[in-house]
């Protein structure tokens, strides 16, 4: 495959961008090897400079749940534009999206617009530390809840894919607060509890773990959570940013049915344009400025392009057999990629959630950071480039989730099948 066009791109952007970059996992580091430098997209295919298809299960890193340049939110971005693109002044867009939002995310009442991920998570712990006026909160080893300085500590997704220590620049005081536990241990989130108590806001995790590789909860252990909270006084908050709309339309809280106090939304609901959300129990969210005293504001929160493109994305996704479709997909993706690492003798397991996936070259069960980090990197990105000269475009760590669209058709995953069975057979050793 010709990447000569990405190789001239990539040294001229490193000369501007550092790394070459605004995101540090698409510089390829954790795979080694060119970053393939995108023209455009449309449905389930990306298309690099070169002129190379590829089918891609990245999606933006989640949000394009329709695919590329779905037609009717091309559309819908068009005739907003056209009208003005942002006003600094509240619309009845962002009121119809709220109205989606609540009526499809089980715990959230109220909710409040902002334009990242990092945004709402930052802002959910303000609040819960405002709510509860606690300062510490407990976060778990390999979950990334964007790029805050409270949560950069054993942080997952570009951090983990690059092997960082704790950022430098975050001050010690501002991790100071933060309490880490490993992923899927209750016990270790209620000594927690105990040797700090009254002094815990929230407990914050991503239900299903999107940022250490794709790693699901163990059975009963988010409703463990919740129990803990309760009897410890400190709010839960799900990052759903990754999983909302994703596992379930309804988000990890509807497809294993635990309700957090807090819900962090990004991604899908902003349909490929930079919105995101916080959201939960009305009596929390009214404590947020100007209803309550705790702050937070943004000149694009609610942003009407951002707000069209996740209206029309919602709208198409909210209906059951979108997501029993996408379910069957990931399912058949996962299935597939199994059988065909076995055939080869490759130490290999797959998760699935909904319409997200992921897989770790491991001979035993990954369930938290540790066992992910045993898995065998150097394996994933022997895969991955075996998978990328074939024309599948899988994300470039071992440290992420892989994604389908609505776009993925039963031919475009019988064609991936066939690419990993031959991606499998040319890394065995
Ligand atoms: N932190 C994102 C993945 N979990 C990467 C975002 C990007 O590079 O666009």
């Amino acid at each position: 495959m010709i990447n000569d066009a990405s190789s001239a791109a990539f040294e001229r952007a490193q000369a501007l961008l550092p790394g070459g970059v605004n995101s540090p996992v698409r510089a390829f580091r954790g795979v080694g090897g060119v970053p393939r430098f995108i023209d455009r997209g449309a449905g389930a295919y990306l298309y690099d400079i070169d002129g190379n298809q590829y089918i891609d299960y990245v999606l933006s890193w989640g949000p394009l749940i329709l695919g590329h340049a779905y037609p009717a939110v091309v559309e819908a971005i068009c005739v907003q534009a056209q009208r003005g693109t942002s006003f600094g002044a509240p619309t009845e867009l962002e009121s119809e999206l709220a109205e989606l939002v609540i009526a499809a995310v089980p715990s959230v009442e109220m909710v409040r617009f902002v334009s990242s991920g990092t945004e709402a998570t930052m802002s959910a712990i303000r609040l819960a530390r405002a709510y509860t006026q606690r300062e510490k909160i407990i976060k778990f080893e390999g979950c990334y809840h964007g790029h805050a300085d409270p949560f950069l500590v054993q942080a997952g997704s570009g951090v983990a894919t690059l092997g960082l220590p704790d950022s430098p620049g975050v001050l010690k005081s501002a991790t100071s607060n933060t309490l880490t536990a490993p992923f899927n241990d209750l016990d270790a989130v209620e000594a927690l509890f105990k040797a700090n108590a009254d002094q815990v806001a929230a407990l914050v995790i991503e239900p299903v773990a999107g940022n250490m590789g794709f790693v699901l909860p163990r059975e009963g252990y988010l409703a463990g959570l919740r129990q803990l909270c309760d009897q410890h006084g400190a709010l839960l908050i799900f990052d759903e940013v990754m999983t909302g709309f994703r596992v379930a339309y309804g988000g990890a809280q509807a497809y294993f049915n635990v309700m957090p106090d807090l819900t962090c939304l990004g991604k899908v609901v902003g349909g490929g344009l930079p919105a995101a959300a916080y959201g939960g129990r009305r009596e929390i969210m009214q404590q947020v400025a100007p209803a309550g005293s705790m702050y937070q504001a943004g000149t694009l929160s609610g942003n009407p392009l951002a707000m069209v493109a996740g209206i029309q994305t919602l709208r198409e996704i909210a209906k059951p057999e979108v997501f029993e479709r996408l379910t069957g997909v990931t399912s058949t993706l996962c299935q597939g990629f199994w059988k065909a690492a076995f055939k080869n003798g490759i130490p290999f397991q797959a998760h699935k959630a909904g319409s997200m996936w992921g897989f770790f070259f491991a001979a035993d069960e990954v369930y938290d950071f540790t066992s992910a980090k045993r898995a065998d990197t150097v394996m994933f990105g022997k895969f991955f480039h075996a998978m990328l000269e074939q024309g599948v475009y899988l994300a470039p760590s071992q440290f992420e989730a892989a994604f389908v669209s609505t776009a993925h058709t039963d031919e475009l995953v019988a064609q991936t099948i066939n690419a990993a069975q031959a991606a499998f057979a040319s890394i065995r050793s």
